[in-house]
């Protein structure tokens, strides 16, 4: 008899198909996959999925994903038919600006290890008959890429899953969860209760239905795409038969939302090219039956909508002048609010996870991500940018969900700077000092709905003043964006004067109650138990010793800590950790108080006469909190700086934040105190060295690797993740020198090419690693990019880094750049 769990899989799709592979391949022989349609093909979004497979990404975990599927998928077949052809994809390029973005897009591919080319107009042509030579300007080639056959592969794993021992049953629609004492224990059906200890939703765009049942948000948003098939196209007679259907590269024709397969001798055709057609999830049933519709992810195809890409279609493949439309439809999947998809557990009910919003494009590799979280409790991927609890409730709202998916179902194949904010919704979040801020000509992007001024044009003023060493260089197009030179000016009088950063989007959570102080010491990897007034800069590990944040801890009572973390991520992780006797309280303080970080050599002289409370280096010391007074608000002080000068964190409540700014702004007029914003303080941040969790590392990396091994103390005594570290150091080494890979700082020779982030790094001409954040470090002069290299790599090393095709030749510097010996910190 198995004793492995018991688990209910809600979704016969190409997820679900999948992750009963992947748990079975595991060992977890007791699933059941259950779908309210018939098997195999279940009415779903894998029914019809064309099963176009483009790697490209710039995320590194959906490219993994990809490539996972890319190789899961060739080594699978159906009774000797294919379910995955490396056809190879081939994005072109029709605009100026489109060829410039495919060299950025190579960078990625790079990055994350997968080949690709960059062709001229010629070989696109050669790669794929049907497209007229004179309107392509070149294209990016991924030999890897090709086509799944989805609905075909989940037949094949299914039977795979089913000879491990897992069950597959079709036309059972789930009703219910079942639950008892916070644990999920079954699914409810029309004919009885499946019972489960595990059950995962991979419902596709019924996601939502699923999760109200244990009153779970999904925040997706359903929408249709139009996709059609021509009839036959004269060039393609004869050139794939049934069994082969395809031969030329799948295709993709972004400057029109377009892309392109061959069925045969026919042309597939989607299209992005129309408003959004958002879904209801009750108009596709009836008194709340599924219909009869065999499909009902399709829905009828509005001819209107494609008339306009139809036209284009036929400029980019002339040969299908002679072709008609001959079927199509517009088909339902999910988008969410920032495009990525959705993994994760409830927060109330153990044992029910969602994994949702999936392309087949991803599906093998989050199945295996999921069955890794089940089965060991961890997964080798950085799920960051994929964990349904990443968003802020209000994101999980249904007006924003359908806003801003809806958004991303328009900008889908937009050539998108990295900083570029989202027009709406806007002005959803602001700190008390906004109004100031907006006085002062603040230039706000968006993050986390906060509005977060990056530089303030009412400081060009200064740009007059600025020292010639501090004037910085011209910037290509691509960095130019969303930049300004005030950062400069910025970045000066914070090094040289002292400047206001509003720090109140930082997100902070109050942990309280007479188990705080356990748990953070378990949770951790820095020592907790220091005097009330102890700051630390600290790390949240997981069981195998993998970053999960870091954060700063402020004892600020025997039993309250504030805790600088780092996203909505860090609240999950703790709530899930709470112990069960009630004697830790965790709460999210972030919206209601506000910070103000006033840094630079002249922060002193700005606080101190503003209060009674001693602000002397002995009065409050690096690394020290306390309550204080400053103008007459009550505040906390933490002298501690992101940016890497004199100064602290000034925290207030909400209510008293714009007079906090008032007061401080006032005394700081003689002394020339600027209002700084993000630009800068990336910058000086990397200076200082100063990582960022999710740019510079996550969970795929251990302290000694990301330079942070400083903020592990083993001698504290058992904590999470501390056997897996333990490991690393050997008998008596120093763990650091054991790491085969390492952040590093990297310095830009020519002093003046600033590049964006992801971009490759070649050492000895060969891909190495690649750029996790990068700025112009003002104080220093020269371009700064932070970079996985391996360890050999060490400073003194020269390297390139491939910045849109050119390659920049970059040294691997001693960090910090800025103030080693912490002389400007610690006055
Ligand atoms: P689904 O296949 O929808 O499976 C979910 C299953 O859950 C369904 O079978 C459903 O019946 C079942 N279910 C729901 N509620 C219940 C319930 N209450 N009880 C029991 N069962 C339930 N992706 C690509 O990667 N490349 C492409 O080229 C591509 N092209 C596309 C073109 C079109 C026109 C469309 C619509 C989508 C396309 N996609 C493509 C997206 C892709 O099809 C989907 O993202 C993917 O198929 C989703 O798989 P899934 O298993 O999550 O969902
Ligand atoms: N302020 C607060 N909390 C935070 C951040 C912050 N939490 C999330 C994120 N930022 C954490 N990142 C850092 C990174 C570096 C430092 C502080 C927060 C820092 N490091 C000192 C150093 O490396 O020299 C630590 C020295 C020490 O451990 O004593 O200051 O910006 N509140």
């Amino acid at each position: 008899m198995s004793t492995s769990p018991r688990v209910v899989i809600i979704g016969a799709g190409v997820v679900g198909a999948n992750l009963a592979d992947e748990l079975t391949a595991r060992g977890v022989d007791r699933v059941t996959v259950v779908d309210q349609g018939p098997l195999p093909l279940t009415g779903g979004s894998t029914s019809h999925a064309p099963g176009l497979v483009f790697q490209v990404s710039p995320s590194k975990t959906m490219t993994q994903f990809a490539t996972y599927t890319v190789d899961k998928f060739s080594g699978l077949d159906l009774d000797g038919a294919w379910c995955f052809k490396k056809v190879g994809g081939l994005e072109v390029a029709t605009t100026p600006e489109r060829l410039v973005d495919l060299r950025r897009r190579q960078g990625w591919l790079t990055s994350w290890g997968v080949e690709s080319t960059l062709v001229e107009p010629d070989e696109c042509v050669r790669l794929h008959g049907l497209l007229d030579r004179d309107r392509v300007l070149g294209g990016l080639h991924t030999p890897t890429d090709g086509l799944a056959k989805a609905a075909r592969a989940v037949i094949a794993l299914a039977r795979r899953a089913e000879a491990r021992g897992a069950r597959f049953q079709g036309s059972t629609r789930v009703i219910g969860i079942e639950q008892a004492a916070g644990r999920v224990t079954g699914v409810r059906t029309p004919d009885g209760v499946i019972e489960a200890d595990v059950v995962v939703s991979c419902a596709g765009f019924w996601g939502p239905a699923i999760g109200a049942m244990v009153g779970m948000d999904v925040p997706l948003l359903p929408l249709a795409h139009q996709y059609v098939k021509t009839g036959q196209v004269a060039e393609l007679v004869g050139r794939n038969d049934e069994a082969s259907e395809i031969g030329m590269p799948i295709l993709r024709y972004q400057d029109a939302d377009l892309y392109f397969r061959e069925h045969v001798d026919r042309i597939g055709i989607g299209s992005y090219a129309h408003r959004p057609m958002p879904v209801r999830l009750a108009d596709l049933e009836d008194d709340g039956e599924v219909t009869d519709s065999a499909m009902p992810s399709m829905l009828p195809f509005t001819e209107d909508d494609f008339a306009g890409p139809w036209e284009q279609c036929r400029e980019l493949l002339p040969a299908l002048n002679g072709a008609k439309v001959e079927e199509g439809f517009n088909g339902i999947f999910s988008f969410t609010p920032d495009g990525g998809p959705l993994i994760g557990e409830s927060p109330d009910v153990a044992g029910f996870w969602i994994a949702e919003a999936v392309w087949v494009t991803h599906s093998a590799g989050v199945a295996k991500a999921v069955a890794q979280l089940l089965v060991d409790g961890r997964t080798e991927y950085d799920l960051h940018g994929c964990d349904v609890h990443r968003f802020e409730e209000f994101q999980r709202s249904a007006d924003y969900v359908e806003e801003t998916s809806a958004q991303n179902f328009v900008e889908i194949y937009d050539i998108l700077h990295p900083l570029q904010p989202k027009e709406s919704p806007r002005n959803l979040r602001v700190s008390p000092f906004h109004r100031r801020q907006e006085e002062l000509g603040a230039v706000f992007l968006e993050g986390g709905g906060w509005e977060r001024p990056h530089w303030y044009e009412a400081n060009a003023a200064l740009l007059a003043d600025l020292p010639a060493a501090w004037t910085p260089p011209q910037r290509d197009d691509w960095s130019a964006q969303f930049h300004s030179p005030i950062a400069a000016v910025e970045a000066w009088r914070t090094r040289e004067g002292v400047a206001m950063y509003d720090m109140t989007p930082l997100k902070r959570l109050e942990v309280s109650g007479p188990g705080a102080l356990a748990l953070l010491d378990r949770l951790t990897t820095g020592k907790m138990d220091k005097s009330v007034g102890a700051v630390t800069y600290t790390l949240a590990l997981d069981e195998a010793g993998g970053i999960r944040s870091d954060w700063t801890v402020a004892r600020l009572g025997r039993d309250r800590f504030q805790v600088g973390a780092n996203g909505p991520l860090d609240l999950d992780h703790l709530n899930r950790q709470l112990p069960s006797d009630g004697s830790v309280q965790v709460r999210d303080i972030t919206g209601g108080t506000c910070c103000i970080g006033v840094w630079g050599p002249l922060a002193r002289e700005l606080v101190q006469p503003l209060s009674d409370d001693d602000f002397t280096n002995e009065g409050l010391k690096y690394f020290r909190a306390k309550q204080a007074r400053i103008g007459g608000v009550p505040v906390v002080a933490m002298r501690l700086s992101y940016v890497g000068e004199l100064g602290w964190e000034i925290y207030t409540s909400a209510d008293l934040g714009l007079r906090l700014w008032d007061v401080l702004w006032a005394a700081g007029q003689d002394l020339g105190v600027i209002a700084a914003g993000r630009a800068a303080f990336n910058s000086l941040r990397l200076e200082k060295g100063y990582r960022a969790w999710g740019h510079d590392m996550t969970t795929e990396h251990n302290p000694y690797e990301a330079g942070l091994g400083f903020a592990v103390r083993p001698a504290k005594g058992e904590f999470v993740g501390r056997s897996a570290i333990a490991g690393l150091a050997g008998l008596d080494g120093n763990p650091a020198d054991t790491v085969s890979r390492r952040l590093s700082c990297l310095t830009v020779d020519d002093g003046e090419s600033v590049v964006l982030g992801h971009e490759p790094v070649f050492l000895d001409g060969q891909p190495a690693g690649y750029v996790t954040s990068a700025a112009f470090g003002h104080t220093v002069g020269r371009p700064i990019a932070y970079a996985w290299l391996p360890a050999s790599a060490t400073p003194g090393t020269s390297v390139e880094i491939e910045y849109f095709g050119r390659r920049i030749p970059a040294t691997v510097a001693a960090e910090p750049l800025v103030d080693p010996d912490m002389a400007r910190i610690r006055r």
